[in-house]
């Protein structure tokens, strides 16, 4: 087997967030934890050490799949406002308290999307932090963990907390230096990765002034998280309970939003606990109108999320999330829905 190829072998994962209770990663934001335990067998792509490396080649590929994209979507909806500075946003927000918005500039002194960063430098430095990633098969994401409605299928699975070396996962996903089996996917999704790494914090600062309304107080108790990926990772339409700047330092992300007067299109999981501030609506383009009648009245807006532009979503927004190419984000979470400036 030639040495840049990755051993791929079935190997069954210890339970998450062993003894029954809760990931140590579960969201404390309200948000459902992305992923339950799960004693499936997944394919684990790091297996061997041998294949970690540095090489001329991962740069390259890096370079060429940060700034390849592809298209999604038939129907996009209108698309949010863009904005600058934080008065601009301030008023935006009072007089618009559902909408989302672009908010363009606020990154501009973010090291993180200057030429002295980039993935190769985050494995070569941090390579040696555990991280805990979602892997996936067959476009499952982490309703097929959680849904007790659907059977289980082999060639869908999902797995929370799959602890890899951090610059292990960056060679095999996010620079694609490494063969990964077809139909195999791995996401660093929602980890506080900034507390983990203070020169990566360092690189993603300062935060976005926007964040906390313009409240220094509101803006010091804001949640970060992280998400850091290859092209095709997705978060299902959902929504959360905290006002939301997600910040995208590289590569694109398509989001697709709804406000949060429109909940009764959305179709929430009802049974399941976890699930119910997650649709039931497997894909936002291709939603079954005989299934999801209303779905289509609701008042959509999608974006591209470039590199250096934060995407603001006020409380309850419902959002869908696809990385349309290698991807690293920032969400910041805060304040509750009725708390930003005139209650919006
Ligand atoms: O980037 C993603 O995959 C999901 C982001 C998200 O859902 C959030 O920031 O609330």
């Amino acid at each position: 087997m030639p040495s840049s190829r990755i051993e791929f072998h079935m190997i069954t994962i210890p339970t998450v967030g062993r003894g029954g209770q809760m990931s140590p990663f579960a969201s404390r934001s309200g948000n459902p934890p992305r992923g339950l335990p799960t004693q499936h067998s997944v394919p684990s792509m790091f297996a061997t050490a041998a294949a970690r490396r540095s090489t001329g080649a991962a740069a390259r590929i890096w370079r060429s799949i940060s700034t390849s994209t592809h298209r999604l979507t038939p129907d996009a909806g209108g698309e949010p406002a863009r904005l600058r500075g934080v008065q601009e946003f301030l008023d935006f927000r009072r007089a618009h308290p559902e909408q989302c918005a672009v908010v363009v500039g606020a990154l501009d002194e973010w090291p993180m999307l200057g030429p002295d960063w980039g993935p190769e430098r985050l494995r070569d430095e941090h390579g040696d932090v555990e991280v805990p990633l979602e892997v996936s098969t067959g476009g499952a994401d982490y309703r097929d963990a959680y849904r007790e409605d659907a059977p289980r299928s082999r060639s869908r699975t999902f797995q929370a907390d799959h602890l890899v070396r951090l610059g292990d996962f960056i060679d095999a996903f996010v620079l694609g230096g490494r063969d990964v089996p077809p139909g195999v996917n791995a996401y660093l999704a929602q980890h506080d990765l900034l507390a983990r790494i203070p020169e990566l914090s360092d690189a993603c600062s300062p935060t976005p002034p926007h964040v906390g309304d313009g409240d220094d107080a509101q803006r010091e108790r804001t949640m970060r998280r992280c998400w850091l990926g290859p092209r095709g990772t997705q978060t299902p339409l959902h929504r959360d309970p905290y006002h939301n700047v997600l910040a995208q330092a590289w590569g694109t992300k398509r989001v697709v939003c709804f406000p949060p007067s429109d909940e009764n299109k959305m179709y929430p999981f009802t049974a399941n606990g976890f699930l119910r501030n997650t649709s039931t609506i497997e894909d936002v383009d291709d939603a079954d109108e005989s299934k999801f009648p209303l779905f289509s009245k609701a008042g959509r807006v999608t974006t591209t999320l470039n590199p250096g532009e934060c995407l603001f979503m006020p409380a309850g927004t419902w959002h869908e999330v696809r990385a349309t190419s290698a991807s690293l984000s920032v969400s910041y979470w805060w304040g509750r829905r009725g708390t930003g400036p005139a209650g919006a």
